[in-house]
């Protein structure tokens, strides 16, 4: 079985363009894109078309094959061969059918864990602890409970429930029970068994689209309009001037200004009689145009939620399994402790969030639903794991980085004009355009010559390649991005 999906796929790789194994870390990749038509093509058009007809797909950009499609390279409907470096909004780890992955369900017991999918927290198989253990825990940043859930929305929805139990369960102590008053004020939505308390968020932060997160994500008004939402505090996160190494001042005043809103807003809600029970953050906001803190504006952030007994839960879902160098981002910041949570999704295959004792419910059935996640997603991650530590693919995102990150930065310092704040860690990377025009002007022409690559926020331009991205693929990108900026200009 191996060998047929393999070569089937290096057979039509082969078609799309010659293929360059000596120097990839997935086999069978080919030496650059291949755009033969326009793009979209007109296969793409016509199933964007279909498709409309069933449901809102204005979003669709382009239909892929996903058989073709190999490492870092998609190939679409039209076999057009693209560079990939925004990678299923950063969801894919090691490339599109990547060997390790194609094997993964070779084992009929793994296809059993496919079918026979378990309420896993009911029934789960007699291997599953283990299976935790071995792959979550491996990873986990310091953090001794896991729970698996089914998306990055969900897992953050389920840490905001635990935030709020855990705050209630400091509030009435150990062993006390909930009052008769609060189980039947809490079915009608009422205080005091729905309690007023809140959670703080940052202006241009992205968390989920379900209804809990939403009220923590404020990165475009498309996401939140017509929806109900909640009076929860939202905080400035920090905007930095660049170059940071010319503007140090400047940016640790900012850092302290954002630190003080905090402060001030923890205050003010303490007052209004609705405490903030949980500081909520990305360590790099991603969707909101790739705003990035120091570890500074991180360590007083975790000071001021411990001080006031809220928690403080990390979400990692787009920095999160390697892409700024570390497992995870918030390692760079040297915190004196864990976070509280820190949730999980796209690279690391499976939705979930680590967590500490405290963010532990007492009562079973409290975080839960039918599926909590997917043993067969496990398995996935398993080799995914494997295959970064073998390839050690940490080390391969700081030198991919370092040399995109320069590249950035020479053709940011010959367009001054066009560009600026070229910031980053890893392969996680950014560069502003002048103005959202510029900035959807240079991606439509990457595209067009193969390269596909992100926008966020009005105006960020955005990297978010697998971490089997290399320096070979680094200078085709950077290649291509120069072209764009001469034509451009
Ligand atoms: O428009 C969207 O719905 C998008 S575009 C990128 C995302 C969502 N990212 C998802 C995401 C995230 O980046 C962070 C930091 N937190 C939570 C989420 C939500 O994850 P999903 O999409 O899996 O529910």
């Amino acid at each position: 079985m191996w060998a047929r999906r393999v070569q089937g796929v290096f057979k039509n790789v082969g078609k799309t363009g010659s293929t360059r194994t000596a120097t990839s870390l997935v086999p069978g990749e080919p030496s650059g894109p291949n755009i033969k038509t326009e793009v979209p093509g007109p296969r793409t058009k016509k199933l964007v078309a279909d498709i409309n007809a069933i449901n809102q797909s204005g979003s669709v950009q382009l239909f892929v094959n996903y058989d073709k499609s190999i490492g870092n390279y998609l190939v679409d409907v039209d076999d057009n061969v693209f560079l990939d470096s925004f990678t299923q909004i950063s969801s894919i780890p090691i490339g599109y059918n990547h060997p390790e992955l194609l094997t993964v369900f070779n084992e009929d017991h793994r296809i059993r864990a496919l079918i026979n999918r378990p309420a896993l927290g009911v029934y789960p198989s007699e291997e599953w602890p283990q299976k935790l253990k071995d792959v979550l825990l491996s990873v986990s940043p310091g953090l001794p409970q896991v729970m698996t859930m089914m998306c990055g929305s969900c897992s953050n929805e389920n840490a905001y429930k635990a935030l709020f139990m855990s705050y209630r369960a400091k509030e009435r102590g150990e062993n006390v029970d909930f009052s008769e008053l609060e189980k039947t004020t809490c079915m009608i939505n009422k205080e005091p068994g729905c309690p007023r308390l809140s959670l703080l968020s940052f202006h241009g932060a992205f968390h989920g689209r379900t209804m809990g997160t939403l009220a923590t994500t404020h990165s475009k008004a498309v996401h939140k309009l017509d929806v109900p939402s909640l009076d929860w505090p939202i905080a400035h996160f920090p905007s930095y001037k660049y170059p940071l190494e010319e503007n140090i001042k400047e940016n640790q005043a900012e850092d302290q200004k954002c630190l003080a809103e905090v402060e001030d807003l923890f205050e003010q809600y303490k007052k209004k009689g609705v405490p903030v029970a949980g500081i909520v953050v990305e360590p790099i906001q991603s969707e909101g145009g790739d705003n990035e803190a120091s570890p500074e504006f991180f360590q007083g952030l975790q000071k001021i939620a411990k001080k006031n007994s809220a928690g403080l839960l990390i979400d990692e879902v787009q920095t999160g399994c390697g892409p700024t160098g570390k497992m995870w981002c918030h390692e760079h910041f040297n915190l004196e402790t864990p976070p509280d949570i820190v949730t999980f999704s796209k690279k690391m295959i499976t939705g979930g969030y680590f967590h500490n004792m405290d963010m532990r419910p007492k009562q079973p059935y409290r975080i839960f639903n039918t599926w909590m996640g997917d043993p067969g997603k496990l398995f996935l991650l398993e080799a995914v794991l494997k295959v970064i530590k073998q390839q050690n693919l940490l080390v391969q995102v700081v030198k991919t980085g370092d040399k995109l990150k320069s590249g950035l930065l020479s053709i940011e310092k010959e367009n001054p004009a066009l560009l600026n704040s070229t910031r980053g860690r890893g392969t996680f990377l950014a560069i502003n355009a002048v103005n959202t025009k510029t900035r959807d002007n240079i991606l439509e022409k990457l595209k067009s010559k193969g390269v596909i690559v992100g926008g966020c926020g009005d105006h960020a331009i955005r990297l978010r390649p697998s971490l089997t991205f290399q320096e070979h693929h680094a200078d085709i990108l950077l290649d291509k991005f120069a072209q764009v900026i001469k034509e451009v200009k």
